[in-house]
Formats: structure tokens, C-alpha cells, sequence
């Protein structure tokens, strides 16, 4: 089986190529990555036993030619992890969201359906849904309403992914997963934004009342969910993942604390995110039900792997934390 996978030096495309390489012998990936401030190749360190059933390639979803030349291969299956994928990057400006998320995921399209490619998988999010009261959880019929940017963008290509189903035939599945941890996330992300602060006796910074949910959910469970999809999905269908594992941010910030032993004076509360979701849960039962997926990792066996990986990984994080991380962060963070 061939694969294209986009975004494959990212936190999750990385997990993902590692998680299919080691389960299946006689899977080849084409990773197509940009290498945007996000992407590294670090992350993909441990390739190298599998030679040349990884082959990578820097370039754009963006750009059609390179695309297409790509898709000719004959290639069994498109998985799209490539994104633009901060929301408060997003607030910033939005530009590359747009292009990357949106028209990106148009131009893999139109190469898919020329070359008649297998099946197209669509990394998508929970925050196409937008936010939600108190009580329920989104389940796969439930509205869009996307609230940054980010969200929106998204949203946008997941209509189009669906198009292409409806329209064309083609045989497409679109995943909402809720928030990830675990190794290899870019520090500008909650948990390890937070984690490596604290190593560096830094502020954590806490938007608003520090008391918005997310559904947290292992990295490798996610992979382990996408790789069922790829394989069992059902054509023309969403589905949602997640581990049922609804936190507030600042019960995470005061675990990372605690588990780091620094005190908690270290937690700053600063202005918050417009446009600041307040709560995600997602209502995976589909996903079990129909294909027998769950995740396995508890959350708090996540969390002290991912704290320890961090603090395993101190040059990996160090060396993402200069430059271009700096002038983001003065300028986001700088004004809060
Ligand atoms: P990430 O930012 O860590 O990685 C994104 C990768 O895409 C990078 O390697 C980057 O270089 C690459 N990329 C960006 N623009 C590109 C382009 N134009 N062409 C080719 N490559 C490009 O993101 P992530 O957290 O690993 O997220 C991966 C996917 O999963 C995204 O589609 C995101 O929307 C989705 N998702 C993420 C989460 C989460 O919690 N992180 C949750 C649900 C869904
Ligand atoms: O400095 C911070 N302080 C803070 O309080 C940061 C970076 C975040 N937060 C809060 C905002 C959110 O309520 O923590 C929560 C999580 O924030 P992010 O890590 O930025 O994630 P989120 O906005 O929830 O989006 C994530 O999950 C869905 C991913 O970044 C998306 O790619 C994915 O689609």
C-alpha cells in the first residue's frame, strides 16, 4: 500500500508515519511537507531502519504541479494532515490558513479525483463545531459553526472534502478529533507551551478565567483512530474521536505544576482569546460502536509520558524555542 501523507513533520502527521511504518511492513509514505515554522524533521528521527519505505519531500499542497506529479504515482490512499493549525495564529492573521487549509486541500482534491486515487482522509478538528454550554457533547450531525479563523478555515475544507464525495463519487472520510498531547507538539500549544515554561521558570500564561474545557486525548490514540478510518471508514462519512477526558485549562496548568514541583505562583491569568471557545466534548460512540476503536491511554499515564518526554527532549523544545518562536511570542504574549 502507498500512502501520501501531508504534514508529516508535524506533532501528529509524525506520530502517525512512526504508528503505520512500525504496525504495517508493506506500507511505502511520500510525506509532503512544507516545513512551515511548525514542520521538523526531527520529528522523524526514528525513520531511518524503515529506508526507503519513507520518502520525503519539502514542497506545498498548494502548489498543483508538484501535487499532481506526486498522485501519478499511483498512490493508494491521501492522508491530509497539512495545516495551518494555531488558532491564535490564526487571530493574527489568517492569510496562510486560508491558502493552506482551505484552497491546499482543493488542490489535493482535484489531483485525487484526476488520478483516481483510493481514498482521501481529511484531518479535520472538533472546532468546526464551535462551542458548547455546560452539558452534551458534539456528535457528528451537529451544526457547524466554526468561531477563529482557524475554525473556519477548516470548516471550509471539510465542505469542500465532502463536495467531491457528493459531486464526483470520490471515496473520502473526515475525522473531528478533540485536542492532542504528547510528544513531538510544537510549544506554542497549551500543554507543552506550559510544560516547557515551567522548566524554564517562565510565567504560564492563563487566557481569561483560566476555566474553558477541552477533551484531551494521547497522540498515539488518535493515530491508532485514523489508521482504523483509513482502513474501515465508511465512504462519505464523519467521524468523531475522542477519550473522553474533559479538563479545564487551568486543572491542567496546576497537574503540569505540581508534577514539575514549581510553585503556583508561577501562573499569570492574562487577557483572554477573542473568540475563546469555552468548552469541547466530543461524542465518539460512532467510532466505537461501528469499528470497534478506544483509546488506551489513561490520562494521566499521557501526561507524565508527555512530561517526561519533555523533559527528556530539552534540546528539541530549546532549539524550536528561538528566532521566529520568540518574535511570536513577544508579540502575542507581549501585549496579554
Ligand atoms: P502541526 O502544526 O504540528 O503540523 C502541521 C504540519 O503541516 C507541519 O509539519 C507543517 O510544516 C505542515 N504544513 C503546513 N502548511 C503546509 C503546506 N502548505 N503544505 C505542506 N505542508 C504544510 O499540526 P498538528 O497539531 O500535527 O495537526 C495536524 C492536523 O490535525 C491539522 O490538520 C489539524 O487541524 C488537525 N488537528 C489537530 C489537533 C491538535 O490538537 N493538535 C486536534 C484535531 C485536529
Ligand atoms: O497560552 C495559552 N493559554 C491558554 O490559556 C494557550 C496557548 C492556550 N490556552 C488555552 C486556550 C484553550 O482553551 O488552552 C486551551 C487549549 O489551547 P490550544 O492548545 O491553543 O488549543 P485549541 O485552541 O483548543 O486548539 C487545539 O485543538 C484543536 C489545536 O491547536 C487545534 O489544531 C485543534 O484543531
Amino acid at each position: 500500500m502507498k500512502l501520501l501523507v501531508t504534514g508529516g513533520c508535524g506533532f501528529i502527521g509524525s506520530n502517525f508515519i512512526m504508528h503505520m511504518l512500525e504496525s504495517y511492513p508493506d506500507v511505502d509514505i511520500i510525506n509532503l511537507d512544507l516545513l512551515t515554522y511548525a514542520g521538523n524533521l526531527e520529528n522523524l528521527q526514528d525513520v531511518a531502519p524503515y529506508g526507503d519505505r519513507h520518502r520525503f519531500v519539502r514542497g506545498d499542497i498548494a502548489d498543483r504541479e508538484l501535487v499532481r506529479s506526486l498522485t501519478s504515482l499511483g498512490i493508494d490512499a491521501v492522508i491530509n494532515f497539512a495545516a495551518e493549525s494555531h488558532v491564535d495564529r490564526s487571530i493574527i492573521d489568517s492569510s496562510a490558513f486560508v491558502k493552506t487549509n482551505v484552497l491546499g486541500t482543493q488542490v489535493l482534491l482535484d489531483a485525487c479525483r484526476e488520478f483516481k486515487t483510493g481514498r482521501f482522509v481529511q484531518i479535520s478538528t472538533d472546532e468546526v463545531y464551535g462551542t458548547l454550554g455546560p452539558d452534551g457533547a458534539f456528535t457528528e450531525d451537529h451544526y457547524l459553526a466554526p468561531n477563529s479563523p482557524y475554525a473556519a478555515s477548516k470548516a471550509a475544507a471539510d465542505l469542500l472534502v465532502r463536495s467531491f464525495h457528493k459531486t464526483f463519487g470520490m471515496d473520502v472520510v473526515i475525522t473531528r478529533c478533540s485536542n492532542n498531547y504528547g510528544p513531538y507538539q510544537f510549544p506554542e500549544k497549551l500543554i507543552p507551551l506550559m510544560i516547557s515554561n515551567a522548566l524554564a521558570d517562565m510565567e504560564l500564561p492563563v487566557y481569561g478565567d483560566g476555566m474553558n474545557v477541552r477533551d484531551w486525548i494521547y497522540v498515539t490514540d488518535h493515530c491508532r483512530a485514523v489508521d482504523t478510518l483509513l482502513r474501515k471508514g465508511l465512504p462519505g462519512e464523519i467521524y468523531n474521536i475522542g477519550a473522553n477526558c474533559e479538563c479545564q485549562n487551568i486543572e491542567i496548568v496546576s497537574y503540569i505544576l505540581s508534577r514539575l514541583d514549581k510553585p503556583a505562583s508561577l501562573v499569570r491569568f492574562v487577557e483572554d482569546r477573542p473568540g475563546h471557545d469555552r468548552r469541547y466534548a466530543m461524542d465518539s460512540s460512532k467510532l466505537r460502536k461501528e469499528l470497534g476503536w478506544s483509546p488506551s491511554v489513561s490520562f494521566e499515564d499521557g501526561m507524565n509520558q508527555t512530561i517526561s518526554w519533555y523533559i527528556e527532549h530539552e534540546a528539541w523544545w530549546k532549539r524550536i524555542r528561538s528566532g521566529e518562536y520568540i518574535t511570536y511570542y513577544e508579540k502575542w504574549y507581549g501585549r496579554r
